[in-house]
């Protein structure tokens, strides 16, 4: 029988690895792995409680509808990283600004952090997969000072730790401190996460494309060539076309094109000029672990954590997945 080994084993055991092993990273990355045990139990019971499905009533700074249970899983994570002392501030794409956190504790904090705590929301509803996004860096702030707009805006090459939660056929926490990316499956039996996907790679290729294809007609023409060209067609030593797969959850499909090789596209259109996910809470995370895990991470002209950020909920374009297949999208660009 394998040893469980679980999230908290394993960070305080990698703790030497990371750069101010003072243990308040270990301790910041636990408290992220609660506050997604309470939020998957509130996922996996939605449906039974009607103050939890459905919309807040609200539209957030996106212009987009709050679904209750995003509002629900955004003040978790805020009270959560309030509460523990390592963070001094948070962005999150719930709140129109950034939050400076006002007591002396949390003053002290070393790390902020950028999230969306549940993204895919249109998919809340219909029990499709959903996820969270967090993006953590050091403040650039003085210790002790109230956290700034400065310490939100960071490259994304300076992110100290990234990650994801899957809340799929089962719940899965997968990030990295920028040596490798892990992957673990959370056990309701005994309420831990446990280590199930160890220094997870990305395939350098793969056959899988997920692309809203209700917009191959209003983006750049290059890719519309890539889809039609590469992914539609049997291509010389192929058996057939490659397979669209497209969830509505950006975690999730990364998430499979971690596992399975793969890519993602979003790119700008004619609707969303400037993309429609978001630089510092959606692609930057998960462009830290593309690259962790081998992948490519890039608007189609420029990677992405080499972007310096401009305004707090910056949209872009977005390819990300299989080094091989991000590379070859983009050679279809103009
Ligand atoms: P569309 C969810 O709102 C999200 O941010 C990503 O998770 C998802 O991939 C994308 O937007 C879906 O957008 O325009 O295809 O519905």
């Amino acid at each position: 029988m394998k040893k469980l080994v679980t999230l908290h084993e394993f960070i305080m055991d990698r703790q030497a690895d990371f750069p101010y092993a003072t243990g308040e990273l270990s301790r910041l990355l636990s408290d992220i792995a609660v506050a997604s045990k309470v939020v998957s139990k509130d996922v996996r019971r939605a449906g039974l409680l009607e103050d939890f499905l459905g919309a807040q009533g609200s539209t957030n700074v996106q212009g987009e509808e709050q679904q209750k249970l995003d509002v629900i899983a955004d003040n978790q994570f805020i009270q959560m990283f309030q509460s523990g002392g390592e963070v001094c501030g948070i962005a999150s794409e719930e709140n129109d600004d950034f939050m400076a956190f006002e007591t002396e504790y949390s003053k002290k904090g070393k790390y902020v952090v950028l999230f969306d705590p549940l993204d895919g929301s249109s998919n809340i509803d219909v029990n499709v997969s959903i996820g969270t996004i967090f993006s953590i860096y050091r403040r650039k702030s003085e210790v002790g000072t109230k956290a700034t707009l400065e310490d939100m805006m960071q490259v994304g090459s300076e992110q100290i730790a990234a990650g994801y939660v899957l809340y799929g056929s089962s719940t899965m926490l997968v990030y990295t401190t920028g040596r490798g990316v892990n992957g673990f499956t959370l056990d309701p039996s005994i309420g831990e996460f446990c280590l199930s996907h160890p220094d997870m790679k990305m395939p350098e290729t793969g056959r899988l494309y997920a692309m809203n294809e209700g917009n191959i007609n209003i983006c750049e023409s290059g890719l519309k060539e890539y889809i039609e060209t590469y992914c539609q067609q049997t291509l010389p030593g192929a058996s057939r076309p490659y397979s669209g797969r497209y969830i509505g959850s950006l975690v999730a499909d990364f998430h499979r094109n971690l596992i399975k090789g793969g890519i993602y596209i979003y790119p700008d259109t004619e609707t969303d000029p400037e993309g429609k996910l978001r630089l510092l809470y959606e692609c930057n995370p998960l462009a830290f672990i593309a690259e962790q895990a081998g992948g490519l991470a890039t608007t189609g002209r420029q990677r992405v954590m080499d972007i310096v950020p401009e305004k707090l909920h910056q949209r872009i374009p977005y390819i990300v997945g299989s080094k091989t297949m991000v590379e070859q999208a983009m050679s279809f660009l103009k």
